[in-house]
């Protein structure tokens, strides 16, 4: 590896996160892999020898657990949902060199030979921890088997991740109040033995990594904590009989925790790749054994997992380190969380069905924010973008002065480039080049369209049309044609169909995925035929008609579920009794006064925004009559912040201080249920006025 800008003289290998084998792909889900295909394109453009890879998660709970609710073996439900993942990525021009999956002999057996180098190296004893118990189910409850509090920041959380509070990993043992997801019944925690990895002992690499890793800043900063803390050791093994066995274990049911081979598919992916194209060709060996450039494109959620154990087991077993981690901010749907369950995501097939292309959506996600900011979608705003800016600067600059040149000329008419025009197409290579360099999707994205106003500026400077036959007027079409071309060149990695047939409206030799950005100045061809449009407007009653096609399906599924709860609760006591799925109630009761111990006050909120990096933490400012507070509550996903200020709340104002993703929190916001319903008031009640 090296830290020169790109392109290098190392082979560079770019992954994406293993999307798990367990459900259907949302366009929510396409965020990375889009970021992912765009910049290892955007890398090959500028001559970098690139391996674009990725593969399925086949292993661990989170497929464990939804085969079971289908009733199929863990390894038919992921094989069925890898295959669909590998039909649908080429359907959005996401195209990786090799994509395999965790469950194959390329992954299995060097994940074994990596856990056998971590033994020999020392780096692996074994210990007695305490592991949750299911006695009704007879179960051990490894990972999302079990739910409870995490011991950081007190928010629900499953096994082995706080996915809705501080989002840390949590090692098996630590949550609190576990409870199984099997039965819903408390869980017991029982002592067993499981292998343990000493990351303890590579902290001070670490340290260092972290300072040379590259990437976006999230990447860096956010796993600054703990490294620099106290680095716990990590176990590798889990109680379960899906996943990669433990190497030379005979014990049943003890396998690999999913985070060690999910990683190791990288290396894996890139081997296929090798084998299939030839080491001449990318060498996997000298990619990640002696100096390849790592670049891996993640998901916010799991910047811990890349910047701490995967760096720890490459360093301990002998592979390069990454270069660079770049880790996506999340999307939302019309301002709330995708929920794949409530049916409320727009799904990547339905997309297509639509017959939109990918392009439209490739740029929306690359270019509508940083890459680790958070991107909302709605249709509106689809098709703002798509009718602004792919229609109305590129496709308008492209269309408009190519028609031009063919009616006029029927090609690119004899000319020298202008020295204005060569300036600002190398320009937007400088742009894009940085944008590669500074790991920013959206600046690749951006060099083209820039370029391409330019170009709609210039022809309108210039009025050819206005001008007569002569130097003057061939002089300004060779320079738009040549725009155009250089647009080309520079938009293919967010609009890979598109370049493709522009380049062939271009009438250019050649692979337009295969040439470098110095092809953005390479003479156009002489002669073409009357140009096509690119892009096409997208009208006001097809917005509304697909946010009626999706509220539609979200009511259909709640009503589908309400009926399907109903029925299961007649069945199981011939009765409608709703009652059933409620806690029960507590029997210890407390006295008035205890009860006036609470300070629970009206409030008035005037500000809601959601906490950066965190997926599910709003901060609110209340009113609470007295003063103004500043309270951190889980609402994120589950309402529109922006239609919270104004709304009256009840808060417990004498509830000890918190901090939540190092946010204080002064007090609680009250609200029941799932969806955070918030308790307001029925009558006028002032901010500051005592509930009792
Ligand atoms: N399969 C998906 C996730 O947690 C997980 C990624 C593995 S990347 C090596 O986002
Ligand atoms: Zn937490």
């Amino acid at each position: 590896m090296s830290h020169d800008p790109f392109p290098t003289e190392h082979p560079a290998v770019v992954t994406c996160g293993l999307p798990y084998a367990n459900g259907d792909l949302h366009i929510g889900h396409l965020r990375t892999y889009v970021g992912g295909d765009i910049y290892s394109r955007a890398l090959k453009r500028l001559g970098q020898e690139t391996a674009f890879v990725s593969g399925s998660d086949m292993h661990g709970t989170p497929v464990a657990v939804n085969a079971e609710k289908e009733g199929v073996t863990p390894e038919e439900f992921a094989l069925r949902h890898h295959e669909t993942y590998e039909e649908t990525f080429p359907k959005f021009d996401i195209e990786f060199d090799n994509y395999g999956h965790t469950h194959d002999e390329t992954n299995t057996e060097l994940t074994s030979e990596l856990v056998r180098t971590l033994e020999e190296e020392g780096y692996l004893y074994e210990k007695e921890i305490p592991i949750a118990y299911d006695p009704d189910a007879d179960q051990w409850l490894p990972d999302r088997y079990v739910e409870g509090t995490c011991p950081y920041c007190g928010a629900h959380a499953r096994g082995d991740e706080c996915d809705e509070g501080c989002g840390r990993h949590l090692e098996p043992g630590e949550i609190e109040d576990p409870e199984s997801t099997l039965t819903g019944n408390p869980a017991e925690y029982r002592e067993r033995s499981h292998r343990f990895f000493r990351v303890s002992e590579l902290q001070d690499y670490l340290n260092e990594f972290i300072d040379r890793l590259e990437g976006t800043s999230n990447a860096q900063n956010q796993p600054r904590e703990w490294i620099e803390g106290e680095l716990q050791d990590w176990c590798i093994t889990r109680d379960m009989d899906w996943g990669i066995d433990y190497p030379g274990e005979t014990e049943d049911d003890l396998v690999l925790y999913v985070w060690v081979d999910a990683p190791i598919e990288y290396i894996a992916s890139t081997k296929q790749y090798s084998e299939r194209v030839g080491a001449e060709t990318f060498d996997w060996e000298e990619a990640w054994r002696n100096d390849g450039e790592i670049v891996h494109i993640i998901g916010r959620d799991i910047i811990q997992h890349h910047t701490v154990f995967w760096p720890a087991m490459l360093r301990a077993t002998g592979y390069v380190e990454p270069r660079a981690v770049m880790a996506s901010g999340f999307i939302t749907l019309n301002g709330k969380g995708f929920s794949t369950s409530r049916n409320r995501a727009v799904w990547a097939d339905e997309y297509l069905e639509e017959g939109f292309a990918p392009a439209l959506i490739r740029y929306y996600l690359a270019t509508n924010g940083g890459f680790q900011q958070d991107v909302d979608f709605s249709w509106e705003k689809f098709r703002d973008r798509v009718n602004n800016e792919l229609v109305g600067t590129v496709g308008n600059f492209l269309y408009r002065s190519l028609l031009f040149a063919y009616r006029e000329y029927e090609g690119t008419p004899e000319a020298d480039l202008s020295e204005e025009v060569r300036d600002r197409i190398e320009a937007a290579i400088e742009e894009f080049r940085a944008g590669v360099n500074d790991y920013s999707v959206r600046e690749v994205g951006n060099a083209a369209v820039r370029l391409a106003q330019f170009g709609n500026e210039y022809i309108q400077r210039h009025e050819p049309w206005k001008l007569d036959d002569g130097e003057e007027k061939e002089r300004v079409i060779r320079d738009c044609v040549q725009v155009a071309k250089a647009v080309c060149v520079l938009f293919e990695p967010v609009a890979p169909s598109k370049a493709e047939r522009l380049w062939a409206d271009l009438n250019e030799d050649g692979d337009v995925h295969a040439v470098g950005v110095d092809a953005a100045l390479d003479a156009p061809a002489a002669s073409f035929d009357e140009p096509s449009e690119l892009f096409e407007k997208i009208d006001e009653e097809r917005v509304e008609e697909l946010n009626e096609k999706l509220e539609a399906r979200v009511a259909e599924t709640a009503a589908d579920e309400e009926e399907d709860e109903a029925e299961s609760e007649s069945d199981e006591d011939g009765s409608a009794d709703a009652s059933d799925e409620f806690e029960p109630l507590l029997a210890d009761r407390i006295g008035f006064k205890e009860f006036q111990e609470l300070d629970l006050r009206v409030a008035e909120i005037l500000d809601a925004e959601g906490i950066d990096g965190a997926d599910k933490l709003a901060k609110l400012t209340v009113d609470i009559g007295v003063e103004e507070r500043q309270i951190v509550a889980g609402l994120k996903q589950l309402h529109d912040l922006s239609e919270l200020p104004g709304k009256k709340v009840v808060v417990v104002a004498n509830l000890e201080k918190a901090e939540l993703f190092g946010v204080e929190s002064n007090g609680m916001v009250l609200a029941a249920g799932e969806q955070a319903d918030l308790l307001t008031t029925h009558g006028d009640a002032e901010p500051g006025t005592r509930v009792r």
